[in-house]
This record gives C-alpha cells, structure tokens and sequence, in this order.
C-alpha cells in the first residue's frame, strides 16, 4: 500500500477548511490547503447559512489543494436544503440557531411521546433538531415545493458528484432515524406529517459516491467518499486513544462530551439526562451529550469586536477561580447576540458575582464549561457503566491551555489535547480505507495518529473540593 494524497472538507459552525492529506499505513500528514470563515446571515428575520459561499470555499480549497485521489466531506449536523424536481436549491438553509423552533421542539416530543422518540431514534432533545426544524416549516411554500432534502455534507457531496444520498452517521442526527434497523424512521415522519420520500437512500460511511464532476474543471478527477460526514464523527475517528477506556471531547463551537460504545444506552436514566446516541463510523455509537462550548466565547468575542484570543486568555488564566460559574447550558446562550449581557443576567438571577471586565467573563465561561465537561464525563460513565482514565480533547479548544488544564482537575483525569484538526484527520483516514491505502479498524487507525500527532498531557491538579463546591453552587452535585 503507497500513501495517497486526499482532500478532508471540513466545515464548522466558526470556520470551513480544505485540508491536504498524505495517508498510508505509516504516514498521515496534513497540511491547510484553504481556510475560509463561515459567516450566517440574517435575511428578512430568519438566520441562514451562506451555503454558496461555503461552497465557494470548498471549491477554491480543492483547487489549491491540486490532485488528489479522494476528497471527503463533514460538516456540522442537523441542518438541510431543499432540492426542487430538477435539483434546484429552494432558498438558503436556515441556521439551527434560527429562533423558528421556539417551543416546537417541546410541543412536538409530548405529542410523539418523548419515550418513543428516544427509543426509536436514541437521540437527545435539543430544540434544532431536524424533526423539529421541519415541524416548524410545515405549510411553507418552500417544504411544499421540496423534492428532496440534503444534510449540508450531502448538498454539497451533490454539488460536486452529481449523486444523492443521505451519510449515516450525519442522518443519526436528525431525530428521523431509526438507530437499530439502520433506516429511516418513516412512521415518526408520518405521525410529524413529513413527508418520508424527502429523504434520499442511506450510505454508509467508507463507502465510495462517484467521481467529481468533470465540468468542475478540478485537478484530477477525485472520487468524492462518504465518511463520517457528521463532523462529531469524523473527529471522534480522529481521536488518538487506545483501548475503550477513554472520554472524548470535540471542543469547537460546541463541545460534544461522551464515550464510545459498541451497543446505544436506551434506558430512561439516560433519556432523563438528555444524553445522545448518534452512529458512528464503524457500527460504533457516539454516546454523548452537547455541551455549549465555546460558542459562548466566540459570541462574546463578537460581541467586544475583539480578535486576539490568546490576549484574552492570558488575562484570564490571571483572574481568581470560581468566582461566577454559570450553566453553559442555559438555553438563554443558544442564539447569537450579547453573550456578556446575557452572562451577567444569569449571574444576577443565580446571586454570582457578575463579572465586570472581559477577562473575567471569559474566566467565567471557562470555568462553567470545564464544570460542565466534568458533569457530562461523569454521567457518561455512570449511565454507560463504561469507565475512563482519561479524557482526550480534539478540535479548537485543545489549543486552549487554561481550558485543558481547567478540564483536567475538573474531571480529576489527565487531558490528552490533539489533534486540534481530529475532524479532518478521521476524515481522510476513512477516505484512505475506502481507497485501500490503508487497513484495519478504529484501533489501527487511531495507532496511525498516535505515531504521527503531537499530543499535550495535562495532569490533574489536587483540588477536587474545590470543583465539587462550585458543582454544588449549580445545583449539579449534593
Ligand atoms: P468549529 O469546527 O465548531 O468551527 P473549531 O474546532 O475550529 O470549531 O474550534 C474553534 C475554536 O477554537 C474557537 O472558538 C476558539 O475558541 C478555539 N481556538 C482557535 N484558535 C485558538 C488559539 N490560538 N488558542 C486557543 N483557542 C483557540
Ligand atoms: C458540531 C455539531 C454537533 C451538533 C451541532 C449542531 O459541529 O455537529 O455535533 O450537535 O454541530
């Protein structure tokens, strides 16, 4: 087996890239053939994603990425276009931050019955998901003209093959899915009133879509490859552990929390605690729960008009611990707008002190997310009676010191941080497998990353009074 040269598509809430891939049985590297920022945009009263612009970034970064064998594409999750008869967009996606599913998400779980709905497709309530995004569209001009509906990964897999599917570990995402016979819950569609011949044949990740399309004019003629076309599940691919006995956390506009399972937990327990079951590559399950992340600080961030991040951080490595902790989770934070006004409210109701300067909101953010890593590593464990020893920390945020060390003593665990590209990295593995420059399962494929990334130990600090008083303060612990 020679190593191949791929492109990994990888765009997130914060920001698209197209990463050049060697891969072979001892080689991965990875180099940033193009970057370019996702930017939603308010139009008429409704949040959309720039899907043209991101496929204009997609485009410019496999043109700068020049041949290659293969290209993969991931994405955030729940999030869908509309095709016509002809394949035509109906309009640009709406942003699952969008305020449409106000009280949709509540409503329609007690009419389907939140028991059934958590058997059936094992997923975790959040107001954007799919199911719900389509219930607030019901009787638009828009979904009545639909013919089909593509997750963003798929739209834009479509755009440059010319071929429609629907990847599964993004379509385990949508509330639509039927986790245990592997297919589209077309009963929960019917009793929703959506229309089920929307929703195009399943693939499987690793398997191949089609060639680019020759009038893309792109270098070479690339196969175009589902992989985990979830971005959650490429990074967790991308997560360099050995064995079973690991946390995970994708750490990026959100962080996403949880362990790796061969079986879903289904029990009530687990729905109880609102923890997720999404299919992952390899049969696996991504037994998670969505935490806030840092979307909180890129808000805020906004929010100043500031850009220098590592600045801000400095001043808050340097400010008291604990002294405002604040529920990441506070549905409140989900929408875009003045994260440090709408932190201090929530300091104000819950009698914290209310951070007065930038770097002690950022302090405040940080410390209440590291709480809440600690809370959803913990519950992962109790409910999937699956143990861990350590916690690896992918994405964005593994380039945050103070967040990894913060999430080391709140969980009592040593952080393993890297790769901060885990998504692109699981990404071009998968594709290499499909293209046979590389072999084996998830373990071979993480030994690949642990031999080629660099990876930061941090180890707990003895303070864990300290974290189970400022869990009390949030009501998480007794
Ligand atoms: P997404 O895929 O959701 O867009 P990423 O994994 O790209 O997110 O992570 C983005 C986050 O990474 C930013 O919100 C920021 O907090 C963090 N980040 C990026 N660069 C740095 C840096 N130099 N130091 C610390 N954190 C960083
Ligand atoms: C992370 C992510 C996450 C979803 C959210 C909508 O980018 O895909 O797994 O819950 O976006």
């Amino acid at each position: 087996m020679t190593a191949v040269r791929l492109a990994a598509v990888d765009v997130g809430a914060s920001s698209g890239r197209v990463m050049l891939a060697r891969v072979g049985p001892e080689t991965l590297e990875l180099a940033e053939a193009h970057r370019f920022r996702n930017e939603p945009v308010r139009a008429a009263g409704t949040l959309h994603w720039d899907v043209l612009a991101l496929y204009r970034g997609v485009l410019e970064g496999l043109r700068a990425a020049g041949p290659v064998a293969g290209l993969g594409i991931d994405t955030w999750a729940v999030d869908y276009g509309l095709l016509d008869a002809t394949g035509a967009l109906l309009g640009n996606p709406v942003h699952y931050r969008d305020g449409r599913t106000e009280g949709v998400g509540d409503r329609v779980a007690e009419q389907l019955g939140p028991a059934r709905l958590y058997a059936t497709t094992g997923l975790q309530h959040l107001p954007f998901n799919t199911l719900y995004q389509l219930v607030a569209a019901a009787g638009t001009p828009q979904l009545e003209a639909a013919h089909r509906l593509l997750l963003i990964p798929d739209l834009i897999a479509y755009w440059l093959s010319g071929v429609i599917g629907a990847e599964v570990t993004n379509a385990s995402t949508t509330q639509l899915y039927d986790l245990r016979r592997r297919a589209w819950a077309t009963d929960l569609m019917a009793d929703a009133g959506i229309r089920g011949e929307l929703f195009p044949p399943l693939r499987e990740p690793g398997t191949r879509i089609g060639p680019v399309l020759p009038t893309l004019g792109l270098p070479g003629t690339p196969e175009v490859v589902a992989v985990g076309s979830h971005d959650t599940a490429s990074a967790v691919v991308g997560v360099p552990a050995v064995g079973e006995h690991f946390a995970y956390i994708s750490c990026g506009t959100w962080s996403l929390v949880g362990v790796e399972l061969d079986a879903p937990v289904l029990t009530e327990a687990s729905r109880r605690a609102n923890f997720t079951n999404e299919s992952g590559v390899d049969g696996t399950f991504r037994y998670l729960r969505n935490v806030m992340g840092l979307w909180p600080l890129q808000e805020s961030m906004r929010t100043w008009g500031t850009t220098d991040l590592p600045a801000l951080l400095r001043e808050a490595t340097d400010e008291p611990a604990f002294r405002s902790v604040v529920d990441p989770d506070d549905p409140t934070f989900l929408p875009p707008g003045d994260l440090p006004a709408r932190i201090a409210e929530a300091c104000r109701r819950t009698g914290e002190p209310v951070p007065v300067h930038p770097a002690a909101t950022v302090r405040c953010i940080l410390d209440s997310l590291a709480l809440a890593h600690r809370r959803a590593v913990q519950q992962a464990q109790q409910l999937s009676g699956r143990h861990v020893d350590a916690v690896h920390v992918v994405g964005g945020g593994a380039r945050n010191d103070l967040l990894c060390q913060l999430t080391a003593d709140a969980c009592g665990l040593p952080v393993l941080a890297g790769p901060v590209e885990a998504t692109a990295l699981g990404n071009a593995l998968v594709q290499a497998r499909a293209l046979d420059a590389i072999g084996g399962g998830l373990a071979e494929l993480r030994s690949v990353l642990r031999a080629t990334q660099q990876i930061v130990r941090y180890e707990p600090r003895a303070d864990a009074a300290a974290w189970r008083a400022a869990a009390r303060r949030l009501g998480w612990e007794d």
